[in-house]
């Protein structure tokens, strides 16, 4: 018997009002606790399904299953990078140093310049989906996904993701989605984004 491995929702490090008034305590608990669970579940079960195919060499319905895993899989994945790139307002920092605050004045100008394009192409995502700051071979680019999995480019390792899925913020935000991304911009945890940036090297 060939069992899957499982899938859980990761801890987060901080309170469900921890990123208020930024990101309220309600959006993120239903987000947390429905949504990315959803995600979770949903990649378990299309796991299950394949490895239930794989034993039974019964591949009728592996279209269905890859395209279940790929929309799952990258929706637990994207949460559970979301998550960890945001800290409480009062430990935010408002920008990265180092190596990533170099790497992004070279390639956008300055730092500045690339908060405006991170955050024109976020808003304009159609749709459902995801702005992404990305390392694709060592080089820094800014990539937007429509659901969780379109759009996306090969050998791409996001270190700071924007959810732009309406259950991100229509409750305090409803339709003003560049308000949400001001306020999400002021919760970021460059720390972390710095750390994955590092790791994204080597
Ligand atoms: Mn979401």
């Amino acid at each position: 018997m060939v069992t899957a491995r499982k899938h859980e929702l990761p801890r987060l490090s901080y309170n469900f009002d921890e990123l208020e008034p930024h990101i309220d305590a309600q959006t993120v608990e239903l987000h947390y606790s429905k949504h990315h669970q959803a995600y979770v579940d949903g990649l378990n079960k299309a796991e299950e399904g394949l490895a239930k195919a794989r034993e039974s060499g019964d591949f009728a319905l592996v279209k269905h299953l890859k395209k279940e895993i790929a929309f799952h899989g990258s929706g637990h994945i994207l949460h559970s990078i979301y998550w960890e790139n945001m800290c409480s307002a009062s430990n935010a920092t408002g920008k990265p140093k180092g190596n990533l605050l170099s790497a992004i004045e070279s390639k956008f100008g300055s730092f500045e310049m690339f908060e405006k394009e991170f955050k024109s192409s976020t808003a304009v995502v159609e749709g459902s989906g995801w702005g992404v700051l990305a390392v694709i071979d060592g080089k820094l680019e800014i990539l937007t996904i429509e659901k969780h999995q379109n759009l996306t480019q090969m050998g791409a390792i996001p270190i700071l993701v924007c959810d732009v899925w309406e259950h991100a913020y229509y409750l305090k935000y409803q339709n003003k989605r560049p308000a949400y991304i001001d306020g999400w911009w002021n919760v970021v945890n460059w720390a972390n984004v710095e750390e994955r940036y590092e790791k994204s090297l080597n």
